[in-house]
């Protein structure tokens, strides 16, 4: 495994210091904390199965030891990695109510990142053996250095966003991320725990073929949204198309960013904004459909354009193939 065809993710980031927008190294030593977070949880995702880790938090296992879901435990892996590396001044989870500050009462604490994330997205699978996934999102705080975090260091729009990426814990466990400059996707070899650049450059298709939508909501959808998945469903030209939803965001939008498609969860008669949170599931994957020549949208909005107002706020979520997005946009524009 030598060679460029087979550079591994920490010659990757050491390669690519120099293109990052700020270059004080803090940003490749966050990534590297990020690579390992990933593969202990991927450690323990392997395992779900085989141990007894399945409990509800708060019990006690048959060794006496204190049992924790695995959300929960991914979530402990990110947020004391971040902390013991102390290359971070904060974090906001999708696991915590409220965000993290690090190190706030020590004035030469000069880390300028914050990370938001999703620990453990789409952690309803795991019971039954489907892929999961982690997601982050790094932005430069906007007050300043030295001082505690505040919350308007997280509610940046995603435009703003540094870095952003996920980790999907799939078949194999791959780590996809951006900086800002096209989007990389590494994959983990398990019995020598490196991950290896094996899907350089990555890119949407402009057409896919794939639509990915919880159709047992339809009733409640939107009429454009109807109207959409209608025209999916018709026969005529390429389609009708395939639909294909796992019910994990990130395995979702891994498949239709290699295979070319459109996922989306819409809002609803009974679910005003749908379900996905914008800092911690929709500006990432935005940033990264984006980078990788798709496209994001809320609505009318471009998802990045959106200013947050609240850590846990939910929009609805459409995104994929750019010119799948662009003609579901045209059925919701005739319901202006
Ligand atoms: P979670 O953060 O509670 O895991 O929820 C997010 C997940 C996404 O991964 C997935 O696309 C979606 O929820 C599925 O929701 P639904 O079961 O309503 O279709
Ligand atoms: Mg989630």
């Amino acid at each position: 495994m030598l060679g460029q065809k087979h550079k591994t993710l920490g010659e990757f980031i050491i390669e690519n210091q120099s293109s990052f927008q700020y270059t004080s190294g803090e940003l490749s030593r966050l990534f590297n904390a990020i690579r390992l977070a990933a593969k202990v949880v991927n450690h323990e995702v392997n395992k779900a199965g085989l141990i007894d880790i399945l409990g509800a938090a708060g019990e006690t296992n048959i060794q006496g030891e204190d049992q924790q879901k695995l959300d929960v435990l991914a979530n402990d892996i990110f947020i004391q990695t971040l902390k013991n590396r102390e290359i971070v001044c904060g974090i906001a989870s999708e696991e915590e109510d409220d965000f993290i500050s690090i190190n706030s009462q020590d004035e030469n604490h000069q880390n300028k990142y914050v990370v938001l994330i999703d620990p453990l997205d789409g952690s309803s699978n795991i019971d039954v053996n489907v892929s999961v996934g982690t997601i982050f999102s790094i932005y430069r705080r906007v007050t300043p250095v030295g001082t505690p975090v505040k919350i308007e260091d997280f509610l940046q729009p995603g435009n703003k966003q540094v870095a952003a990426g996920y980790i999907v814990y799939g078949t194999s466990t791959m780590l996809v991320y951006t900086t800002g400059d096209g989007v990389n996707g590494f994959t983990l070899n398990p019995a020598i725990g490196t991950f290896y650049l094996s899907h350089p450059d990555m890119q949407f298709p402009e057409d896919g073929k794939i639509y990915s939508v919880n159709e047992g909501n339809y009733i409640h959808f939107l009429q454009g949204v109807k109207d959409y998945i209608k025209y999916c469903q018709q026969e005529e030209g390429d389609r009708p198309y395939t639909s294909r939803y796992i019910g994990s965001l990130v395995s979702d939008f891994h498949r239709n960013m290699i295979k070319g498609g459109i996922y989306m969860y819409p809002k609803s008669s009974i679910t005003e904004n749908g379900k996905l949170r914008l800092l911690y599931e929709c500006n990432p994957m935005a940033f990264i459909a984006e980078q990788a020549n798709g496209l994001a949208i809320g609505g009318r909005t471009r998802i990045l354009d959106i200013e947050p107002t609240e850590l846990h706020q939910r929009v609805p979520f459409f995104c994929g193939s750019k010119n799948m997005v662009i003609k579901l946009q045209e059925f919701l524009d005739k319901y202006k």
